[in-house]
């Protein structure tokens, strides 16, 4: 507590009474006009009044969780205020205020509350987990940080389209404690994105104070170690905020930069209403209760003659009219009546495949040349899509896949990042919000780990949640047989597979390599092109060379036989191949997959149903991998047709070791043609 009520010291020093913030208020006020001075105060009072509303429905158990932004109204409303309509905002969970000043209809608002179909997210997300083009307003993810990631991937296309716009981005100062808020930050200065990084503190994260969440006097001072501007706000103080912010927002709109904004403030409420405040020292309270930032402006408007009594009344009648007409509509509104099928057709943006021949001409290539030529031909082809990734410029990739690639598009298109591997996701998904293409170039796909949230809850989740397509394509070079050890070495797919919203590609050849990268480009949904590092260099094939693609979700019949089933990909493709070069009297089908979601279940069950045996071989270690899942699928559709249990060929389930011994060992490579010739003979 000791910090907090240092700052509290600080301020209280500013703003001990109420006439004093009231002098602070006349200072700014000086410039703006009673219109904007009544507008301010308008657009605070509406969330003020729709809380109260929203607190009494809470108590009644018409809605299910409230989180309450009152005592923080100015810093929403002043911030909206400062923004132009066409400039996003990423708010919080307290910001009913932006929602509201950028004037969503509050039946739109109490139907997304309400779960119904009138709101954001067809009743599939809660509360402010929503974003919307229509309104320029991308709400946040349960994570927190997310999101200042995903402002910078705005602000960056802002910048590229050569736009004078700036990004507004909130968090909490519990959520600079996070990853995300370290990445997002150094980011945007690295690249001098336009972005206001909007911290605003409160005092507390969930009950814990900020003498526990961090252990600098101001979260501005931070800004220094960025190399980036910052300020330090009243949030209390309406027209500070309106006022200060309006200045940086014209001033980045003429000079790109990101700005760190604190605004120093206080959670009146409990962390969500059921929470209570307990924790929260009585003495503070009671503080921040005299710097209500509405009480306070009302009474300064009121002082300057600006708001009379009659006024004030009809401002408050028309806002108890607009609640109560959206909440008899929300009311009314049916439930959701659930369909799977709409669910189901949901969880990915419709994409329909396009089918482009390549002429005869073909050249050969190692699958690394047809992964670099496939990337090269979609960067002429979409001019305003945008590689980045650990040196994957001037560099030319650690694979030197992006070898000459600035040379030829340029270092706006090919951009090197720091290690920032969630900030440059999240930064994908704001690219695509505003409709550019990218592609994330993974050093290793091992390192994926370091940007697993925002795949797996960012990119995946969104177009299933608010209709937001992220057109995003992340590269990762994987797979072992190259003595590197756990943590470059991991064929990790089954980490993306088990996630609804992301399609997986795992090419074998060069030639299926460009064109299933190709249509993972094309296609815009996520994509997780997997690249096996050990086939870079070591397979060969006659590809086209020109521009074509394959589509996802079809798997490739390697070779036809009568007795077994093989199912395989990556590595595993090759390894089953020379296995069946040696034992030239096995009769089988070969089934490279190619894609793993979405998965080619007709060529597998059309096949097992006509060998009646399946063994299926991965590379992944065995447990929890995606052989399991085809064995299952397998077992319950062609129980009847088997002639053998289903044999699933996996790596040991241990890290993948270094040295070669170890890693022979461990991997499935040496133990498939033992399971194949045993699974023929049972
Ligand atoms: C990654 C993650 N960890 C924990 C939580 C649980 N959680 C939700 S809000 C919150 C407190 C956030 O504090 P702050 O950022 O200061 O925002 P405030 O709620 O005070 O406005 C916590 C711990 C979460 N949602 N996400």
């Amino acid at each position: 507590m000791f910090k907090f009520y240092l700052h509290l010291t600080d301020i209280k020093k500013q703003f001990m009474s109420r006439s004093t913030a009231t002098n602070l208020e006349m200072n700014y006020s000086s410039t703006l006009d009673n219109t904007t001075l009544l507008d301010l105060y308008k657009n605070m009072l509406k969330p003020r009044m729709i809380e109260e509303k929203m607190l009494i429905l809470l108590r009644q158990g018409k809605i299910s969780k409230w989180f309450s932004g009152i005592g923080q109204e100015a810093i929403s409303v002043g911030v909206t205020m400062a923004m132009q309509d066409d400039e996003y905002i990423l708010p919080m969970h307290r910001n009913l205020g932006v929602f509201t000043t950028r004037e969503i209809p509050l039946k739109r608002l109490f139907c997304q509350w309400q779960g119904k179909m009138s709101g954001f997210t067809k009743g599939r997300d809660r509360s402010f987990h929503f974003g919307t083009q229509e309104y320029k307003i991308v709400g946040m993810i349960s994570h927190l940080g997310p999101q200042l990631g995903v402002a910078d991937g705005i602000a960056l296309a802002h910048k590229l389209n050569k736009e004078a716009n700036v990004t507004a981005v909130f968090t909490g100062e519990g959520g600079t404690s996070e990853g995300d808020f370290h990445e997002a930050l150094n980011v945007a200065s690295v690249w001098q994105l336009p972005v206001l990084f909007c911290i605003e503190n409160n005092g507390y994260g969930l009950s814990t104070p900020t003498s526990e969440q961090y252990n600098c006097e101001n979260i501005a001072d931070k800004g220094i170690g960025y190399g980036m501007e910052s300020h330090i706000i009243d949030g209390n103080n309406i027209i500070e905020v309106f006022t200060k912010v309006s200045e940086l927002a014209e001033s980045v709109r003429n000079n790109p930069r990101p700005i760190l904004l604190e605004f120093k403030t206080f959670r009146m409420r409990g962390h969500e209403e059921a929470s209570g405040t307990k924790y929260v020292p009585h003495e503070l309270l009671e503080t921040w209760a005299e710097k209500d930032p509405l009480v306070n402006y009302q009474a300064f408007l009121k002082e300057q003659g600006i708001l009379s009594e009659e006024e004030e009344v009809k401002i408050k009648e028309g806002i108890m009219h607009e609640i109560h007409d959206g909440l008899e509509v929300a009311n009314a509104e049916e439930t959701i009546i659930p369909q799977s099928s709409v669910e189901l057709n949901d969880v990915f943006k419709s994409f329909v495949y396009q089918d482009i021949k390549p002429s005869n001409e073909t050249e050969e290539l190692r699958l690394i040349d047809a992964i670099a030529q496939g990337l090269k031909q979609s960067m002429e082809r979409y001019e305003d899509m945008i590689i980045m990734g650990q040196d994957v410029a001037e560099y030319g990739g650690v694979f030197k896949i992006t070898e000459g690639f600035v040379e030829q598009f340029g270092k706006d298109r090919v951009r090197n990042t720091p290690i920032c591997e969630s900030s440059i996701v999240e930064a994908a998904m704001g690219l695509s919000i505003k409709g550019r293409k990218s592609i994330m170039e993974m050093q290793f796909s091992d390192f994926a780990a370091s940007g697993f949230n925002p795949i797996v809850n960012y990119l995946a989740k969104s177009h299933y949640r608010w209709n937001q397509e992220a057109d995003v394509v992340v590269r990762m070079p994987c797979g072992g047989g190259v003595a590197a050890g756990p943590f470059h070495s991991q064929t990790n797919e089954a980490w993306f597979t088990k996630t609804p919203g992301l399609k997986v590609v795992y090419p074998a050849f060069p030639y299926d390599a460009k064109g299933l990268l190709a249509t993972a480009i094309n296609d815009p949904n996520p994509v997780l092109y997997f690249e096996h590092k050990a086939l870079y260099r070591s397979i060969r094939q006659e590809v086209p060379t020109d521009y074509y693609t394959l589509p996802l979700g079809k798997a490739s019949l390697l070779r036809e036989g009568q007795d077994i089933t093989i199912v395989t990909y990556g590595a595993g493709v090759h390894w089953a191949l020379e296995t069946l070069d040696k034992n030239p009297s096995v009769s089988a089908d070969l089934i490279d997959l190619r894609t793993l979601q979405p998965l080619d279940t007709d060529a597998i069950l059309n096949s097992v149903t006509k060998t009646g045996k399946a063994i299926i071989l991965q590379e992944d270690s065995l447990f929890g991998g995606i052989a399991s899942d085809i064995s299952a699928m397998i077992m319950e559709a062609c129980f009847e047709k088997l002639d053998a249990p289903v044999r699933r060929v996996a790596s040991m389930d241990t890290p993948i070791p270094f040295i070669d011994q170890l890693e022979d060992q461990y991997l499935s490579k040496n133990k498939f043609e033992k399971a194949l010739l045993d699974l023929l003979a049972y």
